[in-house]
């Protein structure tokens, strides 16, 4: 099997690299996918994955990541706070303990056991954009990836414009056909303080069956859980429907679940999808328009559109 790997946003470029590193080299693909997102946890920049991820309404940075293997493997951990690669915290988990997901305190302490250092997750850039938004009211929780909506740019332009990008999911096969998938976050930004989204729920934010592939999301997690959205996508793929295919589905599922759950369109979000089959086909969709997903196959790195479910002009008046 050649490798290959995909993940979500343009911060999957230099995330694939790393990842793809360790498949070349015959690598399996559960180190891939740890090596891979650890790049974004570790960028100041990225800001909503890792180090530099933005706080929560208390300021506090609390992150989220899972990582599965083939073996149908998890590990979790949950609201986590001072804890660097947050990733590599849930492959012990996976490895080292027999459950599969740690939250807060818990997970800390965990942490600090295995030897990690407590670290202050919060940058200058992130406090600044803390401050801002204390400071013009502090309203609603913010996703990252919208500042590529028509509808927030104005407030984009008028706070500032360094990011399109949100949470980074990652899926990759190995030479030996073996699939796995990692998924990492700070979540959205100015969330209530313990707010989870769909990132280090096995079933929403990851999946992976090894007898049929996986697949990983990215976006407002609160309309991903309500889908269970990368399994239904792995279950599409195991009646033989391609990943793309599969991924639009899903979109399909989670605007049909907003619509029934909300009462009133109060908000306009994206969620996106990524997926890899054993066969090594892969594809991705998102609800609206802007996502982009990295893949690293034979052919190279390479960012590619998403093709999108909703295309329509957005209405601002419920915001
Ligand atoms: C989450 N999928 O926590 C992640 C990223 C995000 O708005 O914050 N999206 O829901």
């Amino acid at each position: 099997m050649t490798p290959i790997v995909i993940s979500t946003w343009k911060h999957g470029i230099p995330s694939n690299e790393a990842a793809y590193k360790i498949l070349e080299a015959g690598g399996n693909s559960l180190d891939a996918v740890e090596a891979g997102v650890r790049v974004a946890e570790d960028d100041p920049t990225c800001l909503s994955v890792g180090y530099g991820g933005l706080p929560d309404a208390d300021g506090r940075v609390t992150l989220d990541a899972a990582i599965m293997d083939w073996k149908a493997r998890i590990g979790a951990v949950i609201c986590v706070e001072n804890i660097k690669n947050p990733i590599s915290l849930a492959r012990k988990v996976l490895e080292d303990t027999e459950h599969t997901i740690l939250a807060g305190d818990g997970a800390f302490e965990f942490a600090l056991k295995n030897g990690y250092k407590t670290e202050n997750l919060l940058t200058e850039n992130s406090l600044r954009r803390f401050n801002e938004w204390k400071s013009s009211g502090g309203k609603n929780a913010e996703e990252i990836h919208t500042d590529d909506f028509a509808i927030l740019k104005r407030k984009a332009d008028s706070i500032n414009d360094d990011g399109n990008h949100d949470t980074i999911g990652m899926v990759a096969i190995d030479k030996d056909g073996h699939v796995s998938a990692s998924c990492t976050t700070s979540g959205m930004a100015w969330k209530l303080h313990g707010r989870v989204g769909d990132s280090p729920i096995p079933g929403s934010g990851l999946y992976v069956d090894g007898e049929v592939g996986g697949a990983a999301s990215t976006g407002r997690g609160e309309e991903c859980i309500r889908a269970c959205g990368s399994f239904l996508i792995v279950e599409y793929m195991r009646l033989g429907i391609s990943p793309m295919e599969a991924c639009r589905i899903a979109c399909e599922r989670v605007v049909k679940l907003n619509l029934l759950s909300s009462k009133n369109r109060d908000h306009i979000f994206q969620v996106g999808f990524v997926a890899l089959n054993v066969k090594g086909e892969y594809g991705a969709y998102s609800v609206r328009k802007g996502f982009e997903y990295a893949v690293y196959n034979k052919k190279g790195n390479s960012l590619v559109d998403s093709q999108y479910f909703l295309d329509e002009d957005f209405v601002i008046e419920d915001l």
